[in-house]
């Protein structure tokens, strides 16, 4: 594998030269200062790309190049968003960045509902906990017709959560949801005062006729039109799950099983047309069987994010250590270097996936610093360590 780390630009409180300590070489970088649906332009990206070349580092993968929400609703300017898309692209595959990561999240990329939930030994996850977001939805939020997403027991549930929540709480519970986490495309404004979401409601609106069906056929119309120009041009696009693969506050989420992969794979066959393999946001479902999965599709796994996710069965999950909890990190990585021994028989120039620990604890220092969510230094760098270690001891006791 291609150890890589996110890292989110020159304002990152992780630099790039603590980046190299860490042991990666790889960068996954976007440019996070271009608006959402605009191009890319050949100069921004040969500045990025310098700026991680005089550190040492490549920029192997681009996460993410976002899709505008036009293009998921197919509302308003779509069609030219689809345009910029393809000319950001292009410019990318001039300057010859050619991993580029992506997901088709309706209005919120990846969502918690906990920033700071402590572990057993001190360190801080991030969890997702499902009475929580319902009670976003059904108390604070107050999405009309909210009820009808929930079960009864699941509704009474929700509102004894909401019950005990403090002032200070719920509004914790509105910025952690709707803010954005570090690497969203979007972020929507958290008023000043009061818990006036009617802004954040209206986004929503924006979904009321589109459903799963409308949601896929969408997502297929955008493939249909980009993956040709990745395909002239050597990029290799690649999926990020719906994270958590399920959906949420009533919003179609089409990209979080085996089933939702095979079908667009089915609609748009070039092997361009890809996935990022992310183990912690697949994970969470228990009916996802994740060794099968990239069995299934390992051709097409152009990404890797390594972490693991702890289910409680209940709906709530937190994210474990990355050889931890519910992934079965051992078994996968064997599965990885297999595929990457298939690759470079068949003379594959992909034949080391990028890979990224994906998230991490706060930990130790981390602790008493202002980090990104999940994007903490020392925990990442704990994930890549065992990552590569074990990815050391698979290689040469099975493959040398
Ligand atoms: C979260 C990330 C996601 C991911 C995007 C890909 O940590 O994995 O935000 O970058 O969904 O487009």
């Amino acid at each position: 594998m291609e150890q890589t780390w996110r890292w989110y630009g020159p304002s990152d409180p992780v630099s790039l030269q603590d980046i190299k300590q860490a042991g990666a070489t790889g960068i996954v970088n976007a440019l996070h200062h271009i608006p959402n649906g605009e191009v890319w332009q050949v100069s921004e990206i040969k500045k990025r790309k310098k700026t991680i070349e005089d550190s040492g580092l490549v920029w192997s993968v681009v996460e993410s190049l976002p899709i505008h929400e036009g293009i998921k609703t197919q509302k308003g300017d779509y069609k030219q968003h689809i345009e910029n898309y393809k000319q950001s692209l292009k410019n990318l595959a001039e300057c010859d960045v050619r991993v580029v990561c992506y997901n088709f999240m309706p209005v919120l990329d990846w969502t918690r509902t906990s920033l700071d939930y402590e572990v057993e030994d001190g360190s801080k996850a991030l969890r997702f906990e499902f009475n929580a977001l319902a009670a976003f939805d059904l108390f604070i939020l107050k999405r009309p017709n909210a009820k009808a997403t929930y079960s009864k027991d699941q509704i009474a549930a929700a509102q004894e959560r909401f019950d005990r929540m403090s002032e200070n709480e719920i509004w914790e519970l509105v910025k952690t949801i709707i803010a954005g986490l570090p690497g969203s495309s979007e972020g929507y404004p958290v008023p000043e005062k009061g818990y006036d979401l009617s802004k954040f409601q209206s986004i929503l609106d924006t979904y009321e006729n589109i459903g799963e069906a409308e949601m896929r056929n969408h997502l297929v119309h955008f493939l249909e039109q980009v993956v040709p120009v990745a395909e002239e041009n050597g990029i290799r696009m690649c999926i990020h799950p719906d994270d958590p693969p399920f959906s949420i506050l009533g919003l179609p989420r089409i990209m979080g099983t085996e089933k939702d992969y095979a079908y667009i794979f089915d609609k748009v066959k070039s092997v361009h047309n890809g996935i990022t393999f992310c183990t912690g946001s697949l994970g969470v479902r228990e009916d996802n069987d994740i060794l099968r999965m990239f069995e299934r599709f390992a051709d097409r796994v152009h990404f890797l994010h390594l972490r693991s996710t702890q289910r409680d069965g209940k709906g709530n999950f937190y994210e474990a250590n990355h050889l931890e909890g519910d992934v079965p990190m051992y078994d996968l990585i064997k599965k990885i270097l297999q595929e990457e021994k298939r690759r470079k028989a068949a003379g594959r120039e992909d034949n080391q996936i990028p890979m990224r620990p994906d998230h991490g604890h706060q930990m130790l220092d981390d602790l008493r610093k202002k980090t990104n969510p999940g994007y903490s230094a020392i925990g990442r760098l704990r994930g890549l360590a065992e990552l590569r270690g074990l990815e050391m001891g698979i290689q040469k006791s099975h493959f040398e």
